[in-house]
């Protein structure tokens, strides 16, 4: 099929020559290029093949971002373009009257929730949804909002409000750093993949202008929230091949001063076997980055010190190998070197020795009615299990330690904010030769939020149609509800038979003890903990399994979702090597196929994104109707003048109807409209009139044609009566 439409051999770096532009505009018919084409429902047809073309055209023109309906498809450039993102252009589409007029961009959903999100009508909390596979821009999509949100909601009244201002926004920005050193790792995918989910949640206040009370004077960020799902904490002990650990433990071993590697027990060049890939060099090891922004954040040096000695730890202790024990009674013996390791781990994590190896090597039983205590040792690899449960233990305990600390040094007083945007950007969709939990966890995720814009935008769409007796034929589309029955259905799904790695309760006793400032911090004695200890197998509440709770977190964040207005940013990944100019029909056809963008813009393309009640159409384009010659002569004839209460919206709806054509026949005159603008068919529901953006615009400037017309006869009328 990709063959067909271009010439070029599918899978090939296919960039097009002049014998495919000139095949490109024969097939639009000599309208404009297709480069040009800023929304995809204007390419026609609307196939899987027109709006590859239209995207690649696009890409090859160095155009990513285009509009698809109420979608905006950005294709990751794979390449630095500063002036994309410049404060400049964040200015220049914050000042636009229309923005939406503007060339398709991150920053024209970023407008258009802020302006929303500050109507003063009806303030709505907004929400930008940000999806796509793993490496395809989401995360880069969202700091850059981020960045438009701090230059365009930072309106300081007064120089002490100023610094305020200033000192918010850049340390909601300094959580990004932060959290993707600890969060995120260089994957086969993305060389900075989010190894964890975020939703952050912009909070804005309202400031009213002088005494008035309609105009607002601005919108400022006062604050943020940082909610975070399941840090694929796997990852601190076990790296595919190629792949590398979280970035900041290369950063603290690029980039500790001398005392520090002294401190630290990290000798130049030392191997550590959880830290594979180190030779690679990504932008991502700046360690003072991490630092700054750590400090920015209220996390002082010694904190910080606290921090890098306990992960040097945990590099030491990955370095603790064990063999396999002769006799079955006896604890597994350490391999050669390996003392040397449990030693520098045990001082480094301020944890006593001899009582670190005991728990990595031998499992205490509690059983029988007295729950008398027993004692195992453990075979070598339940040995590794251990030793990598207890690094998982502490590194996740540490991410959702330093996530309250970032909350605690961004997050806005509940009185003093009034709205919200919300950000998403969870880990992209993966599939490795070799999948763990995570991987279940991280496409069960995206499946749920493809499921969340089927339903609100794809299936609503067309229910609200229908329900209000319009003709529309339904267009179908992919419903992922079956897969996600086979995930998390009931009464048997996959998530009701996972039964993962419980923590065994010893581990968590030993850290209990250490000495250590953080650590006892983030494993302090906590009698609950203590009950349950015994596994004694009865009467026990049910353990929540990693995947119930990511399921409930999923559901809360749904939920959230659900009471914004959404916005959708569908980031595409044109190749999977990473490389700039480069452009894989084949797989970005599969991205295009797997979120239903062709759906998308059918139902965007024939679809009516403007409702208004009966009521405030009449109200607002009353005076339209009037000048009409149409209406006058309409067999119904006009509504009551007077008394707009008589005109019932259900018996007058085939009025009503009728009455609309008239004007839009009228209106392009009237509006001194180009000819070819002639309106696009206006509906009239059982509650509401849909029409097109475009009808919309017409009839506005039909409106102020009327509007100029009458203050022109008032105005003559006046100098006559002069
Ligand atoms: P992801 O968030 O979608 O993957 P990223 O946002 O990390 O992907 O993007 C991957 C890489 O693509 C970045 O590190 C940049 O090098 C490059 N990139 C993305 N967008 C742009 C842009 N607009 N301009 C220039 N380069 C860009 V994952 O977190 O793996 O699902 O889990
Ligand atoms: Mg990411």
């Amino acid at each position: 099929m990709l063959q067909q439409v271009n010439g070029h051999s599918s899978g090939s770096d296919a960039h097009g020559g002049e014998s495919l532009r000139e095949d490109l505009q024969e097939f639009l018919g000599g309208e404009a290029p297709l480069h040009q084409l800023d929304d995809l429902t204007k390419v026609n047809p609307v196939t899987l093949e027109t709006v590859l073309r239209c995207l690649q055209a696009r890409y090859t023109a160095d155009t990513f971002y285009t509009n698809a309906g109420c979608t905006l498809v950005a294709l990751n450039p794979f390449k630095p373009i500063p002036q994309l993102y410049s404060p400049e252009l964040m200015q220049e589409y914050h000042a636009a009257p229309q923005p939406q007029k503007l060339k398709p961009h991150i920053f024209t959903v970023g407008e258009q929730t802020y302006r929303s999100v500050k109507s003063l009508i009806e303030p709505v909390n907004q929400s930008v949804v940000v999806s796509g596979e793993s490496g395809a821009g989401k995360t880069w999509t969202s700091r850059c909002l981020m960045k438009f949100y701090a230059v365009v909601a930072a309106s300081p009244t007064s120089w002490e409000n100023h610094k305020i201002a200033e000192r918010i926004e850049q340390r909601i920005l300094n959580s990004n750093p932060v959290m993707e050193a600890f969060g995120n790792a260089c994957t086969l995918r993305n060389n900075n993949s989010s190894r964890f989910g975020k939703f952050i949640q912009l909070q804005l206040n309202r400031q009213l202008m002088g005494s008035s009370l309609l105009v607002p004077r601005a919108q400022q960020m006062t604050g943020a929230a940082v909610q975070t799902y399941l840090l694929e904490k796997t990852r601190v002990a076990c790296q595919a091949s190629s792949e590398r650990n979280f970035h900041i433990f290369y950063q603290i071993c690029k980039g500790a001063s001398a005392d520090e590697r002294l401190q630290w027990h990290l000798p130049e060049g030392a191997a550590f076997s959880w830290l594979p890939n180190p030779e690679r060099t990504l932008e991502e090891d700046c360690f003072e980055v991490t630092r700054e922004a750590m400090l920015l954040l209220g996390i002082d040096a010694p904190t910080q010190n606290n921090i890098f000695q306990a992960l040097a730890g945990l590099l030491h202790l990955g370095n603790t190998r064990f063999a396999d024990s002769e006799d079955e009674a006896q604890p597994c013996p350490l391999m050669d070197g390996a003392e040397c390791s449990v030693r520098t781990s045990a001082s480094l994590l301020r944890l006593p020795e001899d009582p670190l190896l005991e728990t990595l090597r031998i499992r205490t039983i509690r059983a029988g009615r007295r729950q008398q205590v027993f004692r195992k040792p453990c075979s070598r690899a339940e040995c590794d299990t251990r030793r990598d449960c207890l690094a998982k233990l502490v590194y996740a305990r540490l991410f959702d330690w330093l996530v309250s600390v970032i909350n605690s040094s961004i997050c806005a007083d509940p009185d003093s904010w009034t709205t919200f945007i919300g950000l998403l950007d969870v880990y992209g969709f993966e599939s490795f030769p070799t999948n763990s939990l995570e991987q279940l966890c991280i496409n069960y995720a995206n499946e749920k939020l493809q499921q969340h814009f089927v339903a609100h935008y794809l299936r609503a769409q067309q229910e609200e149609y229908t329900a209000e007796g319009l003709e529309w034929s339904t267009v179908s589309y992919q419903d992922n509800q079956t897969c996600l029955d086979l995930i998390e259905g009931s009464p048997i799904s996959i998530c009701s038979l996972i039964n993962e790695d419980p923590i065994p309760p010893e581990l968590t006793r030993l850290l209990q003890q250490s000495q250590d400032p953080l650590l006892k911090v983030l494993f302090p004695a906590d009698p609950e903990e203590k009950s349950q200890e015994e596994p004694s197998g009865q009467s026990r509440a049910p353990v929540l399994t990693v995947v119930s709770k990511f399921k409930a977190s999923l559901e809360q964040l749904l939920q959230v979702l659900h009471s914004t207005t959404p916005h959708y940013i569908r980031c595409i990944k044109p190749n999977s090597q990473g490389r700039a100019q480069m452009f894989h029909q084949e797989e970005v056809l599969s991205q295009l196929e797997a979120c239903g963008l062709v759906e998308t813009i059918h139902i965007s393309a024939a679809g009516f994104p403007i409702r208004v009640s009966h009521r405030n159409f009449l109200e607002r384009y009353e005076l339209l109707r009037r000048l009409c010659p149409g209406a006058a002569a309409s067999p119904h004839g006009p509504p009551p003048d007077e008394g707009r209460s008589e005109w019932s919206p259900h018996s007058e709806q085939a009025t009503l109807q009728a009455l609309l054509q008239d004007i839009l026949h009228t209106l392009p005159a009237l509006a001194r409209a180009p000819a070819e603008a002639t309106p696009a068919p206006v509906h009239c529901g059982r509650t509401k009139v849909f029409m097109t953006d475009s009808t919309l615009e017409l009839l506005e400037r039909g409106r102020a044609q009327v509007l100029e017309q009458c203050a022109r006869c008032i105005q003559g009328g006046w100098r006559r009566h002069r």
